[in-house]
C-alpha cells in the first residue's frame, strides 16, 4: 500500500493537496504553488529551485501528483533510484518520460483523500532537517548576497529587497530566464498561488508576468501585486500598461534589467564562447519612462539603497507602476547552467 511507500525520503510535487497528516515534506510547482502556503512547516519552498535540485537526489520514494515530468524537473537524472508515485487525472500521464513504480489515475485531491486514511503520521524531522540543510550549504552564498547590499545591484539581492519592501502578505509573479529562477528561488508568499513563475510551467512561456500581475490584482485588489520581469519578457506585453492605467490596476513590475535576454547570453558564453554571442544584447531602454508616458508610475534604480524606498513610493503612488532596476548582466543562475549542461549533454 502507498503508506509502506512513503517510508522515507519522499516529496509531493504537484497541484494538489499535501497529505501534511504524514508529514512528508513537499515542495509546490507550477500551477501547484500556494495550495499550501510556502511557510507551512513542511514546504521546502523556502529552498527555491536549488531545493529541488539538492532535495529530490536524496529522496527514496517520490510521490508526484498532478505534474508533469518534463526537463525543468529531469525526472530520469535527477532521481535515477527512487521509486515513483503517481497520480495524474490522464492515463497517459502516468509513465510519460519515467516510469512509476505506482500509477494511480484519478483527480489529485480525490486520490490523496482516499489514501489519507491508510497513512502512517510518522516524525521525519530528521529527514527534514537534512533536506533544508542540504539546500542551505548549496545557496550559502545566494544567502549571504540576499543580506549584502550590492553595487551592481545582484538579482538575488533585489528579490530579497523587495520580500523586505513588502513582505509575505502580497502575490508574487516571476516572467523571465535568469529573473525566473531568482524570483523561484526567493519570493514567498503566504496565499494559495501566492508565487507564480509562469516559464516554470511546461513551455517556459515568457511574457505572461503583466497579464498574470493583472489577474492576480483584480482577484486581490487589497494585497499588494509584484512582478519581477526580465527586461526581454517585459517587451512582450509591457504595453499591458495601458490596460493596467484605464483600468487603475496598480500592479508594480520591477524590471531586473540586464540589459539582455540574460538566459540566453548565458548560454551562448558557455556554449560558443563570450565573443561570438549573438542577438542578444537588449541596451538600456527607460522602460520606467514608457509606463510614466502611459500615465503609470516610474522610476530608474540604479543604487542598493534605492530599491525600498522606490517601491514604498510605487506602492504608495496607488498607480501601476514600473521600477526599472538596473542589475549585474554578468550573473549567471544555477538554473541557466544547469540547463546548459542538459541540453548540451555534458
Ligand atoms: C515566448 C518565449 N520566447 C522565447 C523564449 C526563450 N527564452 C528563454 S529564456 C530567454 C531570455 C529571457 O530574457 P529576460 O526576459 O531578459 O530574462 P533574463 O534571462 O535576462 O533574466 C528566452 C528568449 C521563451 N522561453 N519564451
Amino acid at each position: 500500500m502507498p503508506h509502506r511507500l512513503l517510508a522515507y525520503g519522499y516529496w509531493l510535487l504537484g497541484s494538489s493537496l499535501l497529505p501534511s497528516a504524514a508529514g512528508i515534506p513537499f515542495v509546490l510547482m507550477n500551477n501547484g504553488r500556494g495550495v499550501l502556503p510556502d511557510n507551512h512547516p513542511l514546504c521546502i519552498n523556502d529552498g527555491g529551485f536549488t531545493g529541488l535540485m539538492t532535495g529530490l537526489p536524496q529522496a527514496d520514494v517520490v510521490i508526484a501528483a498532478g505534474i508533469r515530468f518534463n526537463w525543468v524537473i529531469q525526472a530520469t537524472k535527477m532521481f535515477p533510484d527512487a521509486k515513483v508515485v503517481r497520480i495524474d487525472i490522464a492515463p497517459e500521464e502516468i509513465d510519460r518520460n519515467r516510469t512509476s513504480e505506482v500509477g494511480l489515475v484519478g483527480d489529485c485531491g480525490y486520490v490523496l483523500d482516499r489514501l489519507l486514511p491508510l497513512v502512517e503520521g510518522r516524525d521525519h524531522s530528521a529527514w527534514i532537517t537534512r533536506l533544508r540543510n542540504a539546500y542551505k550549504a548549496f545557496i550559502t552564498t545566494e544567502l549571504e548576497k540576499r543580506s549584502t547590499p550590492s553595487d551592481p545591484i545582484h538579482p538575488v539581492r533585489l528579490v530579497a529587497q523587495i520580500m523586505e519592501a513588502i513582505g509575505e502578505d502580497a502575490f508574487y509573479i516571476a516572467d523571465g530566464g535568469d529573473t525566473s529562477y531568482y524570483g523561484l528561488a526567493g519570493f514567498l508568499s503566504s496565499h494559495r498561488a501566492g508565487v507564480m513563475v509562469p516559464a516554470g510551467g511546461l513551455l517556459g512561456c515568457l511574457g505572461t508576468g503583466i497579464p498574470f500581475a493583472i489577474a492576480a490584482k483584480l482577484a486581490h485588489s487589497d494585497k499588494p501585486v509584484v512582478v519581477l520581469n526580465g527586461d526581454g519578457s517585459f517587451g512582450f506585453n509591457a504595453m499591458e500598461f495601458d490596460t493596467a492605467v484605464r483600468h487603475n490596476i496598480p500592479i508594480i513590475c520591477v524590471v531586473n534589467n540586464d540589459c539582455a535576454w540574460g538566459m540566453i547570453k548565458h548560454s551562448q558564453e558557455m556554449s560558443i564562447g563570450k565573443d561570438r554571442c549573438t542577438c542578444a544584447e537588449l541596451g538600456m531602454r527607460h522602460y520606467e519612462k514608457m509606463v510614466e508616458g502611459l500615465d503609470g508610475y516610474g522610476e530608474l534604480v540604479t543604487k542598493d539603497e534605492e530599491i525600498v524606498p522606490a517601491l514604498k513610493r510605487a506602492l504608495d503612488s496607488g498607480k501601476p507602476a514600473c521600477l526599472n532596476v538596473i542589475t549585474d548582466p554578468s550573473v549567471t543562475s544555477p538554473a541557466t547552467v544547469m540547463f546548459y549542461q542538459d541540453l548540451s549533454g555534458l
